[in-house]
């Protein structure tokens, strides 16, 4: 009989590995991605496309699933008793539990569309979310900047072809497919591992002249395939949402960039630290490959800001390695 999400969380929580309110949490994030699930399969049909009218913290337009999304996050972990406050891509500020409902002990960050551009062309997006234990009494923006090697649970969902939802509670990354039919999620893969090598690289190649030196030099290397130094050829993947290509990174390895560019020095890079890079972080370190801002590991950056950006460079680690050696010479 094939395990259900519940019944893997029930075995994590008998292993010690997760308490009740992470388990009744992560329960709640399932249940509230199929609400999620519903709308983005529904597009047009539910009038969900298109921009709101409306710019996010970050300066960005906002799209009308951006901020329904984000509303479906808050109704679906407010009540579980298992938080004590929010933050998310889509607000300028953490949410503290409203008095009416219970405070737990954690903190949820998301970002509860991620690849917004790719809503209304019908291609791959998803919602990140990351999980870490909350200080006792008020909580602030700042309690939510700690390193991401303290998060305890990290994931995403992903709205594609199927819908499928990827989990590591710190004890391995596994995988559940969602059953459109019971409405249950399954698990499908589990203890993934990234292959230490690939032949699969993944970055905006239109941003080129922005690169800093080691990331045309890397970059270079890959393009000359066998005929440079790394001595095979790359293929190529560009699918402008971050959890699809470190969906793809997972299923079968390969080296995902978005790095800091000389446009804006102001921003380290496009993605987002608290809420895009740590939980993804998490998932890559904890099925074997390797995440750094092209210096140090992201996990091990101290955050300064709730939307700080960070440059990334995640998935099989003789790249990631290869490449942020680069940034030391
Ligand atoms: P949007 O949510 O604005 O589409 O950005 C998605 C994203 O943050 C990340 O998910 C992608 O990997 C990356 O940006 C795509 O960036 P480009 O639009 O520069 O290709």
């Amino acid at each position: 009989m094939s395990k259900t999400l519940q019944q893997f969380l029930a075995e994590q929580f008998s292993a010690g590995n997760i308490d009740q309110q992470l388990s009744d949490l992560l329960n709640a994030v399932a249940d509230l991605s199929k609400n999620i699930n519903d709308k983005v399969t529904h597009g047009a049909l539910a009038g969900v496309l298109g921009f709101a009218g409306t710019d996010n913290v970050q300066g960005e337009h906002q799209k009308k699933l951006d901020i329904i999304t984000n509303e479906v996050f808050i109704d679906g972990v407010e009540w579980t008793g298992s938080i004590a406050a929010m933050a998310s891509e889509e607000m300028d500020h953490s949410l503290s539990t409203p008095a009416e409902f219970r405070r737990g002990k954690y903190l949820i960050m998301f970002d509860p569309l991620d690849g917004s551009s790719n809503i209304d062309i019908n291609a791959p997006i998803g919602s990140i979310f990351s999980i870490s234990e909350a200080p006792e009494g008020k909580v602030t923006d700042e309690s939510f900047l700690k390193k991401g090697r303290s998060q305890v649970a990290a994931g995403y969902v992903m709205y594609s072809p199927q819908t499928i939802l990827t989990l590591t509670v710190g004890h391995g990354v596994y995988m559940f497919t969602l059953n459109l039919g019971t409405g249950q999620y399954i698990l499908t893969k589990e203890n993934i591992r990234i292959p230490e090598q690939t032949q699969e690289f993944a970055i905006n190649m239109s941003n080129m002249r922005h690169w800093e030196p080691p990331v045309q030099k890397y970059v270079k290397e890959l393009l000359e395939g066998e005929t440079g130094p790394l001595g095979k050829n790359f293929n190529m993947r560009w699918v402008a949402a971050m959890v699809a290509e470190v969906h793809r990174v997972l299923c079968r390895g390969g080296i995902f960039m978005y790095p800091r560019d000389n446009r804006d020095p102001s921003k380290p890079g496009k993605l987002r630290l608290m809420y895009e890079a740590n939980p993804m972080a998490m998932l890559i370190e904890q099925a074997g490959g390797r995440a750094t801002n092209g210096h140090e590991d992201i996990l091990d950056l101290q955050p300064e800001k709730l939307h700080q950006r960070v440059a990334v460079f995640l998935g099989s680690k003789e790249e990631v390695d290869r490449v942020t050696s680069y940034h030391k010479n």
